[in-house]
C-alpha cells in the first residue's frame, strides 16, 4: 500500500469530513528530511464546539448499545491496523522520526490495546460482593461517564490514541480527540479507519490542531473526563484546572527522569544492553527513557568503558533504514532544548564522556541534510550533587552515569532523588537487591534485568510523584472513563439495615 496522504486532510466531526471554521492550516514535516508531508486544517474553538456537540448528542444512543455491539467497531479497526501494519508503521517513522521497527511496534501496540478493549466486552464488568444482610444482593456496576476529551502526544502517534479511545468507546463513552500537531497524518489515518467502520455519527470525532484546540476541549463543561499524555507542564495545568471542577476528572501521564540501578552483582552484558536500549531507543524521546544510570563503583569502570564505546558508535540516521538505531529528534525547537541541556552539563562542570550533539557531516545520510540530527551525550556526575542536568527531564539522548558506593539502600536513595516517578529498572543477580528495589523504588513501572521501556498494554501504565495521576492508559483507563454504581437489592420481606441500624419506625404513640 502506498504512503500517500489522502486528500482532503480535514477534521472528522459528526460522521463527516469538515474543513472547519478557521482558514488557517499547518504542515506536518518529516524530521529526518525537513520535507513537508502535507497540510492540515488548524482547529478552532468553533470546531471543538461542533465536535463536542456531536459527541454529546451521540452519547445516549451509543451508551444504550451492548458492550459487544460497541466492540464490533473496534474489531474492524483491529483487523485494519494489522492489515496496514507496514504502511502505517512507515507513516509513523516518516512523521515522528522513530526508526522503522519502532514505527511498526507503535502500530502493533495500538492493535494490542484495541484487542484488549474489544475482548473486554465479554469479561466481567463489576464485582458481586456479599451483603451483611442475608436477604440482600450487593454489587458494583460500571456506567460510561459521557464525553471523553483525548489529547495525545507525537511520540506514540498511533498507540497512545488507542490507549485513550479504545476502552473509552467500548465502555459506552463518546470521544473528541486532538492528535499532536507534529503527527496529524497519523491522526488522519486513524480517523479514516473509524469512518470506514461505520461507527454511528458523533461517537468518534477528531479535531486537528494545536494547544488552543486542546484547551477548548479541557475547558468545556460537556467533557466529563480529560485524558492527557504529554509534558509535565501541560499535564499539571490540566490537572489543576479540571481538579477545581466538581464531577470532572483528568487522568494525566507525564514525563520522567528515569533511572537504572546497576549493582555490583549485575550481569555486565544485561546491564550495558539495558542501559543502551533505555537511553537511546526513540532517541531518548519516550517518557520512560532513562537519563540516569546509577552504577556501583566496583563495576563502574568496566560499565563505563562498554557504554561509552556503544554511545560513540551507535547508528544515527534515516529512520526508514533498518540499520538505524536512532532517528532524528522531533523538531528544531526540541533540539534547542536538548542542546541547551548538553551545554548546561558543561556549565555545571560534570565530566563529559561522549558529545555527539552535532553529528559529523559524513554520518548524515544523503538527502537528509535538513533533518533534526543529534547523537548521544554522556557524562559522569556525582549522585549527591544538586545538579539541574541530573534532575530535570531532557527528553533526548542525554545520559548521566552516576557511580555510587555502598549498598542497595544507597542506590535506591539516589534513584528516588527526583521529583518524577515514572519508570525504572534494577540490574542485579541478587534477589534481595531486586526485592528491595521492588519495595522501595518510587515508580509506576518497574523492571528487573531489563530496559525500562517497552511496557505491555495489559499492565497499568502510569507514574507517581510529578509523573502522573489517573493512569490514562492501558487497562487502568477504565477507572477514569466509568462511574461505579454500588447497587443493593433486597430479596427479603421487610427492610433490614446494615451496621445494626434500626429499621423500626416509631410513632408518637409508642
Ligand atoms: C511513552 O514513553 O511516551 O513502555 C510511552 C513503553 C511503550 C509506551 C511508552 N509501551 O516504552
Amino acid at each position: 500500500m502506498s504512503q500517500q496522504l489522502s486528500e482532503p486532510s480535514q477534521h472528522y466531526v459528526d460522521g463527516e469530513w469538515i474543513d472547519g471554521d478557521g482558514a488557517e492550516t499547518f504542515e506536518s514535516t518529516n524530521p529526518a528530511t525537513g520535507e513537508s508531508l502535507g497540510e492540515f486544517q488548524r482547529g478552532t474553538d468553533a470546531d471543538v464546539d461542533r465536535a463536542l456537540a456531536a459527541a454529546d448528542d451521540a452519547f445516549e444512543e451509543w451508551s444504550g448499545l451492548s458492550y459487544t455491539d460497541r466492540a464490533e467497531y473496534l474489531w474492524d479497526i483491529y483487523h485494519e491496523l494489522k492489515e496496514r501494519h507496514e504502511e502505517l508503521g512507515g507513516i509513523v517513522s516518516k512523521e515522528c522520526g522513530k526508526e522503522i521497527s519502532e514505527g511498526k511496534a507503535d502500530v502493533n501496540e495500538a492493535w494490542d490495546m484495541v484487542e484488549w478493549a474489544a475482548a473486554d466486552a465479554r469479561h466481567p464488568h463489576g464485582d458481586v460482593v456479599p451483603s451483611e444482610i442475608a436477604g440482600k444482593d450487593a454489587y458494583m456496576r460500571r456506567q460510561p461517564r459521557g464525553v471523553i476529551g483525548c489529547i495525545t502526544p507525537w511520540n506514540f502517534p498511533v498507540a497512545i490514541p488507542f490507549w485513550h479511545m479504545a476502552v473509552s468507546l467500548v465502555e459506552g463513552n463518546t470521544v473528541v480527540w486532538k492528535p499532536a500537531e507534529q503527527t496529524p497524518w497519523c491522526g488522519q489515518v486513524i480517523a479514516e479507519m473509524f469512518a470506514e467502520t461505520g461507527i454511528p455519527d458523533g461517537v468518534f470525532n477528531m479535531v486537528q490542531g494545536y494547544g488552543d484546540a486542546g484547551e477548548a476541549i479541557v475547558d468545556d463543561d460537556r467533557v466529563q473526563t480529560v485524558l492527557f499524555t504529554g509534558s509535565a507542564e501541560v499535564g499539571h495545568e490540566i490537572s489543576g484546572k479540571v481538579g477545581g471542577e466538581a464531577g470532572k476528572l483528568a487522568a494525566c501521564e507525564m514525563g520522567g527522569k528515569n533511572g537504572i540501578v546497576i549493582t555490583d552483582e549485575a550481569d555486565m552484558e544485561t546491564a550495558v544492553h539495558s542501559a543502551v536500549m533505555s537511553s537511546f531507543k526513540t532517541t531518548g524521546q519516550r517518557c520512560v527513557s532513562s537519563e540516569r544510570i546509577i552504577v556501583h563503583e566496583d563495576i563502574y569502570d568496566e560499565f563505563k568503558e562498554q557504554f561509552v564505546d556503544i554511545a560513540e558508535d551507535v547508528a544515527v540516521g534515516d529512520p526508514l533504514d533498518e540499520n538505524t538505531f536512532m532517528g532524528p529528534l522531533i523538531e528544531d525547537e526540541h533540539k534547542e532544548k536538548v542542546t541547551g541541556y548538553n551545554e548546561l552539563a558543561y556549565d555545571e562542570d560534570v565530566d563529559v564522556l561522549v558529545d555527539r550533539t552535532e553529528l559529523d557531516e559524513s554520518e548524515i545520510p544523503e538527502g537528509h541534510e535538513d533533518g533534526v540530527w543529534i547523537g548521544p551525550f554522556v557524562y559522569e556526575a556525582d549522585p549527591d550533587a544538586d545538579l539541574r542536568v541530573t534532575h530535570e527531564e531532557v527528553f533526548g539522548p542525554h545520559v548521566a552515569l552516576m557511580p555510587y558506593s555502598g549498598d542497595i539502600e544507597k542506590a535506591v536513595e539516589i534513584h528516588n532523588d527526583t521529583e518524577y516517578g515514572l519508570a525504572g529498572a534494577i540490574i542485579s543477580e541478587n534477589y534481595h537487591e531486586i526485592n528491595y528495589f521492588r519495595d522501595n523504588a518510587e515508580i509506576g513501572l518497574a523492571y528487573g534485568n531489563l530496559p525500562c521501556i517497552g511496557a505491555e498494554i495489559q499492565l497499568p501504565f502510569g507514574g507517581v510523584k510529578k509523573s502522573g495521576n489517573g493512569y490514562p492508559s492501558a487497562r487502568e483507563i477504565i477507572e477514569a472513563v466509568t462511574e461505579r454504581t454500588a447497587w443493593t437489592l433486597n430479596n427479603a420481606e421487610g427492610i433490614q439495615m446494615a451496621q445494626g441500624l434500626s429499621a423500626d419506625i416509631t410513632t408518637k404513640d409508642d
